[in-house]
Formats: C-alpha cells, sequence, structure tokens
C-alpha cells in the first residue's frame, strides 16, 4: 500500500478489523432488510515516515453525505473545549483581521461561533449539508463543499486569503491529503497559521483505543510523520499542544516557510521515540491486545447476561460501532443505545442493528448496566447521569481493559 503520508511503499499491514459497514451508517427501519455495503477495515504501518493509516479508502461522498449524523454540540465537553481552544489561540496568536478564519470539517459551527465575539469574519466549509444547514441556523457562513485545492481556489476568489485556517478532527479524515495542503497553502497568507487537532497515536496506542479505527479515519497521527508531510509543502511545526478530547489528542500550530525545531515538537518526537511508535513491534503487540480486549468484554457481558442482567449502550457513537461489530456484540446482548443527538433516534447500528433512542428511555426504565460507548465523555455522561448510579445501576468501560466502573 503507498503510504498517504511519503508516498513510499514500505508499509505493512499490522491490524485487520475485518469488512465493516461505515461507523456512521445508522439505518432506517425500512433499510434493515437491505444489505448493507461493508468494506475492508485493515491498518498499516509505513515503515519510512512512521504514518500509521487504513489501507482501503471509501469514496468521501458516501462518508459523508447529506445527511451526516455526527453534530459536535451535542457534548457540552466539546463545546467548552472548542471555546477555550479559540480564546488560546486569539489571546496567544491574534490573528489579523485582515484575513478571514476559516474551519474545515466545519460541522455545525461550534468551534468558528466562538469567534464572532472577537469580530472576526468567519467561514466553515462543511460537506455534509443537513449539518451545515444547523451552522448556518447558527449564524455561521457556511459553505457545503469538501475542501480542497479547487474550493481552497474559489473560496480565496470570493472571500480573500485567510489569516487562520483550522481544521479539528478532520485531517486524518481527508482522502486527498496533497491537495487539501495545495488548498491551505493557497488560501492562506504568508504569516498566517494553520492549526489542526487530532487523536494522538500515543494515547491511541497506550489507552487501546482501537474502536476509533474506522473508514473515516484515514489516519492516525503521531508529529513525526507530520514534520515530514507539511516539509513537503514548504510548511513547519511551530508548536504543538496535547488536549484530554476523544481519549487524548494533539494540537498542531503550522506555518508557512517555518521549521519544525520548536521544543514541544522536539519533546513530542522523544516522547514518540520513548512509546516506541517507530517500531513496527509496538503495533504487532497492540494488535493482540486488541484481541485480547474482544475477549474480555464478551467473556464479562455474557456473565452480566448468564445472571439474568439488562445491558444497554450510552452513546451511539461512530466508534461505538467499530467495537460494536469487531467484538461481535450486538442485540443478543444489548437492548437498547440512548443517543442525545436527534439524527440517530429512531435508527439502528450499522451491521449490529441495535435501536438507537433518546436518553428518556434510559431514566423511564433504566437497564443493570450501560455499556459506555462513548466512553470519551464518561466524566460528563456519570455526572448527568447520577441518579442512575444511585440507585445501583452500572457503567462498563468497555477499554482500555474491560471493568464494570
Ligand atoms: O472524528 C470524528 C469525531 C470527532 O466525531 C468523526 N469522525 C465522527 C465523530 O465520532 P464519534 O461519533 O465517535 O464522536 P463522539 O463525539 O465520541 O460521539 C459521542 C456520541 O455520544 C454522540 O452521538 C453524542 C452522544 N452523547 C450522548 O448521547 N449523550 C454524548 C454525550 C456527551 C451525552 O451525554
Amino acid at each position: 500500500m503507498i503510504c498517504h503520508g511519503c508516498k513510499s511503499q514500505n508499509t505493512h499491514m499490522f491490524l485487520s478489523l475485518g469488512s465493516t459497514p461505515l461507523a456512521n451508517a445508522f439505518l432506517r427501519e425500512e433499510q434493515l432488510a437491505t444489505t448493507e455495503p461493508s468494506y475492508p477495515l485493515d491498518v498499516y504501518y509505513c515503515n519510512d515516515c512512521g504514518l500509521v493509516q487504513i489501507g482501503y479508502l471509501v469514496p468521501p461522498e458516501l462518508l459523508f453525505p447529506e445527511n451526516y449524523p455526527y453534530v459536535t454540540s451535542m457534548s457540552q465537553t466539546m463545546k467548552a473545549h472548542f471555546a477555550d481552544l479559540v480564546d488560546s489561540i486569539v489571546s496567544e496568536h491574534s490573528p489579523s483581521k485582515d484575513g478571514i478564519i476559516v474551519d474545515i470539517g466545519s460541522n455545525d459551527g461550534t468551534l468558528l461561533s466562538n469567534f464572532l465575539k472577537y469580530d472576526y469574519k468567519v467561514l466553515g466549509i462543511e460537506p455534509a449539508t443537513n449539518i451545515a444547514r444547523l451552522a448556518i441556523e447558527n449564524g455561521v457562513d457556511t459553505v457545503s463543499v469538501f475542501f480542497g485545492e479547487e474550493s481552497a481556489k474559489k473560496v480565496r476568489e470570493e472571500k480573500g486569503q485567510a489569516s487562520l485556517i483550522l481544521g479539528t478532527n478532520v485531517f486524518a479524515h481527508v482522502g486527498d491529503l496533497d491537495s487539501v495542503l495545495r488548498g491551505v497553502t493557497h488560501l492562506l497568507s504568508d504569516d498566517g497559521m494553520f492549526v489542526i487537532e487530532f487523536p494522538y497515536l500515543v494515547d491511541m496506542a497506550e489507552k487501546m483505543e482501537f474502536d476509533t479505527i474506522y473508514h473515516e479515519h484515514l489516519r492516525y497521527f503521531a508529529v513525526r510523520p507530520l514534520v515530514v508531510l507539511f516539509e513537503r509543502f514548504g510548511m513547519g511545526i511551530v508548536n504543538v499542544k496535547r488536549t484530554s478530547v476523544h481519549g487524548g489528542s494533539m494540537v498542531v500550530y503550522t506555518k508557512k516557510g517555518s521549521d519544525s525545531s520548536a521544543p514541544s515538537v522536539v519533546q513530542a518526537i522523544e516522547l514518540e521515540k520513548k512509546a516506541k511508535l517507530d517500531s513496527l513491534k509496538t503495533y504487532e503487540s497492540f494488535s493482540k491486545s486488541v484481541a485480547t480486549v474482544k475477549t474480555q468484554l464478551r467473556e464479562l457481558l455474557q456473565q452480566l447476561k448468564d445472571k439474568g442482567a439488562t445491558i444497554a449502550g450510552y452513546g451511539a457513537p461512530a466508534k461505538g460501532n467499530t467495537l460494536l461489530n469487531y467484538c461481535e456484540i450486538g442485540t443478543e446482548t444489548i437492548d437498547y443505545i440512548v443517543d442525545s443527538t436527534p439524527f440517530k433516534q429512531g435508527c439502528y447500528t450499522p451491521g449490529t442493528h441495535i435501536p438507537v433512542v433518546d436518553e428518556s428511555r434510559f431514566h423511564s426504565t433504566p437497564p443493570d448496566y450501560a455499556l459506555l460507548l462513548a466512553w470519551n465523555f464518561e466524566e460528563e455522561i456519570l455526572r448527568k447521569e447520577d441518579q442512575f448510579q444511585q440507585n445501583g445501576g452500572k457503567f462498563i468501560r468497555p477499554i482500555p481493559k474491560p471493568e464494570i466502573i
């Protein structure tokens, strides 16, 4: 397989999660009888630049259709996180007001809306039209298009250059990285900044976050391979900062014409070396541990079912569908899944066909156990569902090691 980052063919498959339906392809009732498309979900390591990536690229229009179900603002944690990120960018970097601020994969405008109080001109780029509509209703100017070299030229013609371009949880998602980076360098002013955030490979490896592997996530980034990638486009990483969202993420600040010698960059690369992310053995060991988590989770849930317990899922994240499909957990174990997202309520999970219902079901007929599929929001969810626990209900954390909380 050709590396998405450095274009080398010196890649090696270390994990296969089978052939699975798309993690956000929730089904309506009338679709249950139809055959669901499924695609290989195999993960590769590049022996040359160290990039971890999937081998089969599903066409973006299938991954991000007009009725995409994920909405950023469904989580207070993410709303607070993006407000903090914007405030820190404005206070530390003061992007020029001569340019616009662009967010690639802007979803419902949650991040960009934080720039409005600073009187910046903002533009969201969101391919899913149903989500772009939410952003526009939220007062965030948004165009529904895939970001790349062509759309960047059009934005620059119509709106001028950008003093800041953001891409949170999107840099791992874009099919043609080269086109995106050509678009960024064209649209961004010479003293502008391009800021990306992504789930960090060190956290993923350490915390067994294999469920974040699905077809929307083409790559699983560490800083070292990104240095190689940005250099190909005359850009350098001027700072990196770890954050706690989505199981542990990294914010990377890049500029044109810079090098990547900042202390925080050097420290991150040293951390990655210490975590042995530059060794194929690390990934082969990760792959073995993934199989162990599957065995342990199935055993734990079976023990509870054998005692006559009822189990529901809490949160219907995309990652939850990787977990359920790979671990072969379905309606024989999970009665239903609650989720606060209206787009997902009344649907069924891809592959496993578990009904997704609104959270009132969780309060009216609480289960004995709740499998925390949205484990990255554990603090927010356990705080919200304190009464469930007071009444004897128990949450189950699936990773890094399945356990009853
Ligand atoms: O990269 C991506 C991340 C940022 O978001 C996208 N590829 C798709 C999506 O991934 P995800 O679906 O795994 O994201 P979340 O944010 O972990 O999904 C959490 C789910 O849990 C949402 O459907 C909302 C739901 N939820 C809930 O029902 N009650 C969340 C909270 C906090 C709650 O209290």
